[in-house]
C-alpha cells in the first residue's frame, strides 16, 4: 500500500546538526522516496492550522514558540506503508519512553523538543500535505 506523508523535521534537529542523521533513516527504508524537502521558518498561522487539535491545551503556546524558533525541514515522504512506518521509525512522543533505535529514542530527551513529527493517519497526512505543499496536494 503506497502512501504519501508529510515529516517536519524540527527545530532542534536543525540546530543540532542532525539533519543528515534523520533523512538517512529515512532513505535507507527500502522503497520510499523523498519527493518534496524544504528548509522553512514557520509562522503561527501555519503552526495553528498544523497543530490545530492541541490549540488550547496547556503545551500549545511553549509548541508554538518552539516550533517557530528556527527553520524546520519539511520533507513529503512516499512508499509502503510510510505513514505507519515514519512514526514508527520516530518512536513514541516522549523520548525517555522512546526504545533506542527510534530518533526520539536516540537523541531525545524533552517532550517538547522531540526532534520529528510525522502524520498520524491518512487523514492527518491529507490535511497536512495540503498545508505545507499545497503544489502537490
Ligand atoms: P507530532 O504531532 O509533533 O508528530 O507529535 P506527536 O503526534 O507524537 O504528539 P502530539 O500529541 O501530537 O503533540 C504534538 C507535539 O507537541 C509537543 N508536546 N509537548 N506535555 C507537553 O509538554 C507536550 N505534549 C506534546 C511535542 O513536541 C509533540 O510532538
Ligand atoms: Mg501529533
Amino acid at each position: 500500500m503506497t502512501q504519501r506523508t508529510l515529516v517536519l523535521l524540527k527545530p532542534d534537529t536543525v540546530r543540532r546538526g542532525l539533519v543528515g542523521e534523520v533523512i538517512g533513516r529515512v532513505e535507507r527504508k527500502a522503497g520510499w522516496a523523498i519527493t518534496a524537502l524544504e528548509l522553512r521558518t514557520l509562522d503561527r498561522e501555519t503552526l495553528e492550522r498544523h497543530y490545530g487539535e492541541h490549540v488550547g491545551k496547556p503545551f500549545y503556546e511553549p509548541l508554538v514558540a518552539f516550533m517557530s524558533s528556527g527553520p524546520v525541514v519539511a520533507l513529503v515522504v512516499e512508499g509502503e506503508r510510510v505513514i505507519e512506518g515514519v512514526r514508527q521509525l520516530a518512536g513514541p512522543t516522549d523520548p525517555i519512553a522512546a526504545a533506542p533505535g527510534s530518533v526520539r529514542g536516540d537523541f531525545g530527551t524533552i517532550v517538547r523538543e522531540n526532534l520529528i513529527h510525522a502524520s498520524d493517519s491518512p487523514e492527518s497526512a491529507e490535511r497536512e500535505l495540503k498545508i505545507f505543499f499545497p503544489g502537490i496536494a
